[in-house]
């Protein structure tokens, strides 16, 4: 059975994952609106990434015996200035996220739930990832500069990226 402390604190970061993905589509909207589909393409799979972190949480729990009680979702922004910006938010707020995830983690070691500290690890990995990424793309896109064949040819490459389920998850 899992503490209410711990099923609290997981029911607000479903809640966070959730907006993440809608971050996120509102960044792909953006995107699409400019007429670049590969950066479009690239924040969709992102939102199906925070929509599996999301349910990876809701699943747990439920197999814990807990209750999942769902929020209502913030607006996310619509407009930015440019693609750096955009690329500049989304690193912030993945920061942000480990953040929430670190203190999640801080959670389950003062109330002694190992089952919840092992079954945080897979994000505090995750979030290594999710950084990583975001902040390669942003140091590419200030490299790019003004060039619009350079956003355009990491336009291209962005729009190769699929949402893969992470193997574990498969069966
Ligand atoms: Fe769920 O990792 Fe991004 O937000």
């Amino acid at each position: 059975m899992i503490n209410k402390k711990i099923e609290e604190a997981i029911n607000k970061q479903i809640n966070a994952e959730l907006y993440s993905a809608y971050l996120y589509l509102s960044m792909g909207a953006y995107f699409g609106a400019m007429n670049l589909p590969g950066f479009e393409n690239w924040m969709k799979v992102q939102a199906q990434e925070e929509t599996f972190h999301a349910m990876k949480f809701f699943n747990f729990v439920n197999e814990r015996g807990g209750r999942v009680i769902l929020e209502a979702i913030d607006k996310p922004e619509v407009e930015w200035d440019n693609p750096v910006a955009v690329f500049e938010e989304v690193y912030k707020h993945e920061q942000h996220v480990t953040d929430l995830i670190n203190k999640l983690m801080d959670l389950a070691i003062k109330e002694n739930d190992h089952a919840t500290r092992v079954f945080l690890t897979w994000y505090i990995d995750e979030q290594v990832e999710e950084e990583a990424n975001a902040s390669s793309l942003l140091e590419k896109l200030k490299m790019i500069g003004d060039s619009k064949n350079g956003v355009f040819m990491m336009d291209h490459g962005l729009s190769k990226r699929v949402f893969k389920m992470p193997a574990k998850e498969e069966d």
